[in-house]
């Protein structure tokens, strides 16, 4: 039995031929520590369909498979956490699709969930919940099991009261939020968002946070830029973008911007590095294609023979590798529309200790709230991307400096014991 349980949607492993390694990221280099010292364990998803797995352990950590099949990655993963939930809490950047067979899948895999956690969380256990996936998980286990404390955190935004009161289904996920011991958001205007819908559900006693999520610094350290530099022909400014392929993430709008800057006279490469993601999602498709037209007609305007200026790729890049893409950018392009915080401007500030680099950032971004000093920039407005490119290119090494110290200082670790230390 555990002490600690923290539940996602997908357990942090991969599978590596017949054995499963811990795959890299900040949330779980954070709990690592908490799960070992408080005798706990994780329970989510393999990230691979009808794969009925015991109980299993990876570096160190205690790991509970839930099992999904092909219909639940369907309408429950690809349907409405992703073509319902995601689109409406960022805004409605593409339109949600509201489907009752998606809502019923939803509530029974959440139900398999809760069950999950029930079974190997002690008496007074801790639970912590994680993200938009799992929004049913409080509700149901606290009617289940009154004895636990339950967190959970919102690593995604949280949409206006009017927008959210769209979803069909608002009432029940309300519920069980409330049902929480405590509830986390990345900015400020998330958490009163959501404090402005517990009206329609008679409840305001609810606790809620809010609590920035951080990155590792150890995970993604600088490395040599001199490689990386040197293959894309030692251009006067390196300009860097990392992001899935989302359209939350406002990739094009960066191309469009781009282009304006080299049209009006401006000299660069960019590297634009794509991790694919949701393919299977119309609009994730329609995001690729558009993406990767911008990048054949701007080479096209502007590159020669074995001298693109963008230079894109669409796939992943070891965690270990990106460091030196970091370190090696002149300025970082992070122009989403919305997102609940970005975990790449960060780590590219932790890559600049010396107050070298500039970050071009999106108004938009829960990162603006603390990295103030970067170049912002209003993503809807491709001019207003431009400019701080152009301001960008001269940069101010004071405002690198601040902004590493505070990235350095407020690290996903402090992050998450500040969550479990106010649950
Ligand atoms: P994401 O939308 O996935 O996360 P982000 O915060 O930027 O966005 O995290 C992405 C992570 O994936 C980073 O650690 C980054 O290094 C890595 N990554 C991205 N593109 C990559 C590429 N091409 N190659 C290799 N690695 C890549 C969601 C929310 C965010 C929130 C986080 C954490 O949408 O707003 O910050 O969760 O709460």
């Amino acid at each position: 039995m555990n002490d600690f349980v923290v539940v996602a949607n997908r357990l942090p492993v991969d599978r590596v031929g017949d054995s499963w390694q811990a795959s890299p990221g900040g949330l779980v280099a954070a709990l690592a520590p908490v799960l070992r010292a408080r005798s706990g364990c994780w329970v989510g998803w393999p990230g691979e369909t009808d794969t009925h797995l015991e109980p299993f352990h990876a570096d160190g950590i205690d790991l509970v498979p839930v099992a999904l099949d092909a219909q639940d990655y369907t309408d429950f993963y690809e349907g409405f956490s992703n073509s319902t939930l995601w689109p409406l809490y960022h805004d409605l950047i593409v339109a949600p699709q509201y489907n009752e067979q998606w809502w019923d899948r939803y509530v029974a895999v959440n139900e398999r969930f809760a069950a999950a956690v029930s079974a190997v969380a002690a008496e007074g256990a801790t639970v912590w919940v994680q993200d938009y996936q799992l929004q049913l998980v409080p509700g149901l286990l606290k009617r289940e099991r009154p004895d636990l404390r339950i967190g959970f955190f919102l690593h995604i935004p949280f949409p206006s009261p009017d927008l959210f009161r769209q979803l069909p289904w608002r009432e029940p996920i309300l519920r069980s939020l409330s049902a929480c011991d405590l509830i986390g958001f990345q900015r400020a205007a998330d958490e009163s968002n959501f404090r402005g819908l517990l009206e329609l559900i008679d409840a305001t006693a609810v606790r809620t946070g809010t609590f920035p999520i951080s990155i590792d610094a150890s995970i993604v350290a600088p490395g040599d830029p001199a490689p990386v530099r040197e293959l894309v022909g030692n251009p006067t400014l390196l300009m860097l973008g990392v992001d899935r392929m989302d359209y939350t993430k406002g990739i094009l709008q960066r191309l469009l911007a781009f282009e304006q800057f080299l049209e009006r006279g401006g000299e660069a490469t960019l590297i634009q590095l794509a991790t694919p993601s949701r393919e299977r999602i119309d609009h994730y498709r329609r995001t690729r294609r558009e993406v990767e037209e911008a990048v054949g007609r701007i080479n096209g305007r502007f590159g020669r023979i074995g001298r693109p200026v963008i230079h894109y790729v669409h796939h992943g890049v070891p965690k270990d590798q990106l460091g030196a893409y970091y370190a090696a950018a002149d300025m970082m392009l992070v122009t989403p529309f919305k997102d609940g915080m970005n975990l790449v401007a960060k780590e590219y500030v932790a890559c600049h200790p010396d107050g070298s680099g500039a970050l071009v950032l999106s108004e938009f971004a829960g990162a603006a709230v603390e990295l103030h000093q970067a170049y912002l920039c209003n993503p809807f407005d491709v001019s207003s991307i431009v400019r701080a490119m152009e301001d960008a290119a001269q940069p101010d090494p004071q405002r690198m400096r601040a902004m590493h110290d505070w990235v350095t200082t407020h690290d996903v670790a402090a992050w998450a014991a500040s969550f479990l230390e106010a649950l």
